[in-house]
């Protein structure tokens, strides 16, 4: 009996060596990047493919602020229109080409003085047209990856609260 038992436990031992071994192999043999199992828990934002259905908007006057070398912000002016019968509430912003981007209003004092805040959401009144500009409600960039060439197109993501996206390719334009 105490033979049989241990012959046993040394069966199971060899198959759970090997079941550990197994993984252990696949992990050295099959991924020559070591950062790839880095990537898999590093936190990341969630690429926004919640949903396939892109933002139903008109885009129109879309440009982006060209600005000198050492200035790492700029600004995304665009114009767009809602043909449907539900407001689109826009919730972030995202673009390749800048560390983040946040959507902000303009504000204007008794003194007529102006200053910007980030503001959680701007909306697209259903039927209706949101203005994006100099003087009013913008989508901001900071930290530009490297500096923008006027003409060239810059790649901005706008999503809504639903994760449903809209991608706006805008010419950088001097103010
Ligand atoms: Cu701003």
């Amino acid at each position: 009996m105490s033979h049989l038992f241990t012959v046993r436990a040394r069966i199971r031992s060899l198959l759970a060596a090997l079941l550990l071994s197994v993984p252990a192999l696949a992990q050295s043999g099959g991924s020559s990047n070591p950062m790839n199992s880095m990537d898999m828990t590093t936190p990341r934002p969630k690429p926004a493919l919640a949903s396939a259905t892109p933002l139903n908007l008109k885009v129109t006057q879309a440009r982006v602020v060209a600005v000198p070398p050492g200035i790492t912000d700029t600004s995304l002016f665009v114009t767009l229109s809602n043909p449907g019968a539900r407001p689109v509430v826009l919730s972030a912003a995202r673009s390749p080409l800048a560390a983040h981007a946040m959507l902000m209003l303009t504000m204007r004092d008794a003194q007529g003085l102006t200053g910007m805040k980030v503001t959680p959401t701007l909306t697209v009144p259903a039927h209706g047209t949101l203005v994006l500009d100099d003087l009013g409600p913008h989508v901001m960039m900071m930290g530009l990856k490297r500096p923008l060439k006027p003409g060239e197109t810059m790649t901005v993501i706008l999503s809504d609260v639903a994760g449903h996206t809209l991608t706006i390719r805008a010419p950088v334009r001097k103010p």
